[in-house]
């Protein structure tokens, strides 16, 4: 492990361009279930791609925004943690670092990320079903219904999430594109790469040339294409590669 972790120093420290693309593994050590884990508790008998989706919310509304409403708390209740931090401090080493994240818990901006493309959107943000009015639930009139109502239009509020079968945030997925094809190296963090389209750009990374590193504890859909890949929790890999980083580049 050691050669790998000074292998990918020596490519990070060497960076102009890098792409840090995380899935929800690199937000299991802040205590948040990833997406592929059993659903925890009261929602295990739930699939989230049912719960997930346009046609779950239209099937029982109230108990879709429940089940976002005790995620937003899990976020609300994390802290980002050593990996979040260690990609942030990465901003300090190389001249162009941006995040692409698959997840909606806000953490990598909450560590100090900078520059943060969230392809699936942001678990905090609220619009209406129906026009994708913004809803900012602080504004809204006392009321028990829930999900609450759009003030402007009266359709349902819902999270301000991609759900399965939705397009991405317009322009997200272009500007992501743009990122992987002029990075340099991209680190992929905690991600099955199961989930289409996002897990295309680690592909289009490396058909550009980008040198790829992978931090994983498991094999993944990415694995293949790596070209150093560390088995090792994010938090773990995460700040020694910093480290790395910073003592070739103190000399
Ligand atoms: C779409 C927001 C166009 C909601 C999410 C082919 C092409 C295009 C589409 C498809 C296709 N095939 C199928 C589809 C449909 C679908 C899809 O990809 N399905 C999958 C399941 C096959 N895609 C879509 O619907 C997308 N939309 O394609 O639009 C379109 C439109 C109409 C009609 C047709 C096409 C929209 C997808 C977005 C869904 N929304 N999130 C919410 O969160 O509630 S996705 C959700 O899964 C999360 O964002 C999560 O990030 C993501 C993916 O999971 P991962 O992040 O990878 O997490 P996972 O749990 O899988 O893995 C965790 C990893 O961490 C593991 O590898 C584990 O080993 C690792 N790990 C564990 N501990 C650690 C760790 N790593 C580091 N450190 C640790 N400590």
């Amino acid at each position: 492990m050691n050669e790998f972790i000074h292998q990918a120093a020596e490519a990070i420290a060497a960076a102009r361009h890098l792409v840090v693309f995380t899935g929800a593994g690199v937000s299991k050590e802040s205590g948040l279930p990833t997406f592929r884990d059993a659903q925890e508790g009261l929602w295990a008998r739930y699939d989230p791609e049912e719960l997930a989706s346009v046609a779950g919310f239209r099937r029982d509304p109230a108990l879709v925004w429940r089940w976002y409403e005790y995620r937003r708390n899990l976020c609300r209740a994390a802290e980002p943690n050593p990996g979040h931090r260690a990609i942030a401090e990465l901003e300090r080493w190389v001249p162009r670092v941006v995040v692409i994240t698959q997840n909606i818990d806000d953490l990598h901006r909450r560590a100090g990320s900078r520059e943060v493309i969230e392809l699936h959107g942001n678990i905090f943000r609220y619009k209406c079903l129906d026009a994708n009015h913004p809803v900012d639930l602080e504004t809204l009139p006392d009321s028990e219904e829930i999900p609450p109502r759009c003030p402007t239009c009266g359709s349902l509020v819902r999270p301000d999430v991609v759900w399965f079968g939705e397009y991405l945030p317009e322009g997200a997925f272009e500007r992501a594109l743009a990122e992987v094809r002029r990075c340099d190296v991209m680190l992929v963090v905690g991600t099955s790469g199961v989930v289409q389209p996002a897990a295309m750009l680690p592909h289009e990374a490396a058909q550009h040339g980008a040198t790829l590193i992978e931090v994983n504890p498991r094999p993944s859909g990415i694995t293949p294409l790596a070209d150093i890949f560390l088995q090792a929790p994010a938090g773990e890999a995460l700040p020694r590669i910093v480290e790395g980083v910073r003592k070739i580049r103190e000399g």
